[in-house]
């Protein structure tokens, strides 16, 4: 069996013994879903490691490193600080802590087995980075652009994410100056409410809806990305609030309402991390 197919022969297992129901009538229903991104993973792992290292001599060499692979790198560390570029951040909440929002079946697997995947496959292509620079390879180097970009984002999007969210509370609204904030640049909040979750319901196929801050028009926007492309990368906006659409997001519990997942996603919002978020964003724009 193929690795890719004892991964998701894994997974299947786990979300059988997570959900009490047999592996075949997960394949019946496509539940298999959730293995989706687990396919993209491992594909991006087989991505990394089809790339060949040459020497610099044998082959035509581009001079300029691609700077996005720095930036991917750099954005991560602002996140997560050097030693949270290589590990799992830990979760503020129990997995069952955002129930009965987000289920605790698809929090445990989405952190695990997803958000892991997405780190192991970023040491991997920074392994292979560091043998490209060492041989003067740039093109290798600048090949592994899209496996940096997708599992770097998949790594600081996950974790922005994981930190937007706490156990429902009474207070399921922005205030202070994030408020007044989004009134001046949406008009309220819930044309905020009504422009982000239109956007994020609105994303084809699998990517993320974001609240940004723009730096130099200090404003709020809402953005959406494709894939793990990161908002900064994608956009220039600061992340604030991020949403992941993809569907092993919530397939599991919403099946194909994705709009029932986006609603239920505002219980769940911690607008205290948002609006520390958008503080620290301010400051470092000198606002
Ligand atoms: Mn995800």
């Amino acid at each position: 069996m193929a690795e890719k197919d004892v991964y998701i022969a894994a997974l299947e297992k786990k979300l059988a013994e997570l959900s009490g129901i047999e592996v075949n009538q997960i394949r019946k229903n496509q539940l298999g879903n959730a293995a989706s991104e687990a396919k993209s993973i491992q594909d991006m792992a087989d991505y990394v490691a089809g790339i060949t290292v040459q020497k610099a001599a044998t082959a035509v060499q581009p001079t300029v490193l691609n700077p996005q692979i720095q930036s991917v790198f750099d954005h991560i560390k602002a996140e997560l600080g050097e030693a949270g570029l290589r590990s799992l951040p830990a979760l503020k909440y129990d997995y069952k802590g955002l129930e009965p929002h987000i289920s605790g079946m698809i929090m445990e697997i989405h952190h695990t087995k997803h958000h892991q995947g997405y780190i192991n496959n970023l040491l991997a292509a920074e392994k292979k980075l560091a043998e490209a620079q060492a041989a003067g390879d740039i093109a290798a180097c600048n090949a592994l652009l899209p496996a940096i970009k997708f599992n770097g984002g998949g790594h600081l999007n996950h974790t922005i994410f994981w930190t937007n969210m706490a156990p429902a509370t009474a207070s399921p609204q922005p205030s202070g100056t994030l408020l007044q904030a989004i009134d001046k640049d949406f008009g309220s909040f819930d044309a905020f409410k009504s422009q982000f979750s239109a956007s994020s319901v609105a994303v084809k196929g699998s990517g993320w809806g974001w609240l940004g801050y723009d730096s130099a028009a200090d404003k709020l926007a809402v953005a959406t990305c494709q894939n793990q492309d990161p908002l900064q990368l994608t956009h220039g906006l600061v992340p604030l609030l991020g949403l992941d659409v993809w569907e092993h997001a919530y397939y599991l519990q919403y099946k194909n309402l994705r709009a029932d997942y986006v609603k239920a996603f505002f219980n769940v919002i911690d607008w205290d991390n948002v609006a520390q978020r958008y503080t620290s964003a301010r400051t470092a724009a000198g606002h």
